[in-house]
């Protein structure tokens, strides 16, 4: 069994400003396929938006002021480059909610306002995300980090999402929050995650 690893890019959520960075992580799986003599070792091949080694991929998310909404998405094609069919697991990992400090309207509103005050920050609660394969809503949670394994956990509960030898398939994930939906105590507060994509050989 071989495995490698492939560096996407974090998302980075911030109140006024963000950026991304998300990490892919790939499993190869070798099979043996004995047909008389003959013996076939298959390959199993992840490569996430075209890029199959390492890949920092940041973005900036910004106007978000104009409306007061917070809103955004990202769109992944993930390739099957191998000769087997694999099942497609995706995840969040590592949510962060960092606090940045409280101003002077935030902290009349919030009581915990360390500087970066990992764990502290209130911004993912009041955002949601949810995950599509294909244009089809597979799971959504909101990005508190105590519900970071909510995603994955909805994912591998349905049924296996297989990604034929050579395909393709397009994971979407999409973050929104409504003007009423936050106040004051969101300022500043920023939330990095990453995104994890395992393909798994079938095995028949
Ligand atoms: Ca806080
Ligand atoms: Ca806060
Ligand atoms: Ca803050």
């Amino acid at each position: 069994m071989n495995e490698k690893r492939i560096a996407l890019g974090v998302l980075v959520l911030i109140a006024v400003i963000g950026g991304t960075f998300a990490v892919t992580r790939a499993f190869f799986t070798d099979t043996e396929t004995s047909t008389g003599s003959t013996f076939t070792v298959g390959t199993l091949d992840l490569d996430v938006g075209g890029a199959n080694g390492s890949n920092v991929e940041p973005f900036v998310i910004e106007n978000i002021g104009d409306t007061g909404d917070i809103d955004g998405s990202k769109v992944w094609t993930v390739n099957n480059t191998g000769s087997l069919p694999g099942r497609l697991y995706f995840k969040l990992d590592n949510v962060l909610n960092y606090e940045n400090g409280c101003n002077e309207p935030e902290a009349l509103v919030d009581v915990t306002c360390l500087d970066p005050g990992v764990g502290e920050g209130d911004l993912g609660g009041v955002v949601t995300i949810h995950a599509y394969l294909d244009g089809v809503e597979k799971a959504s949670s909101t990005l508190a980090s105590a519900n970071q394994a909510v995603i994955g956990n909805t994912w591998t509960a349905l049924p296996a999402m297989t990604i034929p030898a050579n395909s393709s398939v397009q994971v979407m994930l999409d973050w929104s929050t409504g003007e009423n939906d936050y106040g004051n105590e969101i300022q500043s507060d920023s939330i990095t995650f990453d995104v994890g994509f395992d393909l798994v050989q079938i095995i028949d």
